[in-house]
């Protein structure tokens, strides 16, 4: 029982509709974005109680994407509209990233969104307050406290809550490049859980050693290391690292694999898996992520079928 409660921004995303460069491009399909949002719209996909906090502009976007969430069957009741600042946006160039990787290029329409206006004062709202305080899992990524000054307060507020909180680094360096990280470092230190990719880790923590890791993370019951094609640790305190593989898959858009990873992870935690398992079922579907230019697996695997 318990809900898994999902808190950060969502966007429209724009992504050139034929494959071309994005100076060339003059279609783009529309589809919704926002690392929280792809966890909880997985979740909800793999049938586990979900509820998704933030808000959204009073627009056309904003009523998109909370379509999407509440077709679903995402919990938005507690969704709070904006009636002055608009929904964020973001364009997603694929195969353009600057560092010549088959990494997308991200260009990033948010600053001032309704979302960045997210505040210690939105947790006080009585619906807020209600999700929160039926949640099991309360689950944030890093980039939530680079938002605004108002957002990192927020994330302070939401980490101090009594629910399993976990924290996916999702470190987004665009947001950090005028900003100090200490609120994100802060989040990271009370996190339950964290999930991090081995090329953040070493970004941010200066280091991908386990027991330097978990000494980083004083909070943190346990963190999952993903190292890419080769899986993820494990690492617990006082226990030795266990690995589990990742699957063999042919990448087309890589954005958005982490979030189909941290959902089924949490759908096998919210359905009290043995973490080894839990982990397994994250690969699963971040394989089916990796697989579509969407930034979620647009279709799942039957239930039986991820953790058969
Ligand atoms: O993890 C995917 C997200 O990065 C994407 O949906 C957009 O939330 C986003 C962000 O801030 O990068």
């Amino acid at each position: 029982a318990g809900k898994i409660v999902c808190v950060g921004e969502a966007m429209a995303v724009l992504t050139p509709a034929h494959d071309v460069p994005l100076r060339d491009a003059a279609e783009f399909v529309r589809t919704v974005g926002g690392a929280e949002l792809n966890v909880a719209l997985t979740l909800a996909g793999l049938g586990v109680p979900t509820a998704w906090l933030s808000r959204l502009g009073d627009d056309g976007f904003g009523a998109h994407v909370l379509a999407v969430a509440a077709e679903s069957g995402v919990d938005v009741s507690a969704v709070e509209n904006d009636p002055v600042r608009p929904t964020g946006l973001y364009v997603k160039a694929p195969g353009t990233a600057s560092d010549g990787s088959r990494r997308s290029a991200m260009l990033y329409y948010r600053d001032g969104s309704a979302a960045s206006a997210l505040s210690p004062g939105y947790l006080r709202r009585p619906a807020v307050a209600a999700a929160l305080a039926g949640a099991r899992f309360v689950h944030v990524s890093g980039i939530t406290p680079g938002l605004s000054d108002d957002a990192a307060a927020f994330c302070d507020a939401l980490a101090a809550g009594p629910a399993t909180l976990t924290v996916d680094l999702n470190y987004r360096p665009a947001l950090w490049r005028d900003r100090d990280d200490a609120p994100l470092r802060r989040l990271l230190a009370a996190a339950d859980e964290v999930l991090l990719g081995a090329d953040e880790a070493a970004l941010v923590f200066g280091t991908t050693e386990p027991g330097a890791l978990l000494r980083a993370l004083p909070s943190a019951r346990r963190v999952l290391l993903k190292q890419e094609e080769h899986g993820v640790l494990v690492l617990t305190p006082g226990e030795a690292p266990v690995h589990v593989p990742a699957l063999d898959v042919e990448v087309v858009e890589p954005v958005g694999a982490g979030d189909a990873f941290a959902a089924g992870y949490l759908a096998g935690r919210w359905h009290r898996l043995a973490v080894p398992e839990a982990v397994a079922l994250g690969h699963r579907c971040a394989a089916a992520a990796l697989v579509v230019r969407e930034d979620r697996p647009v279709t799942l695997p039957a239930w039986e079928d991820l953790v058969g």
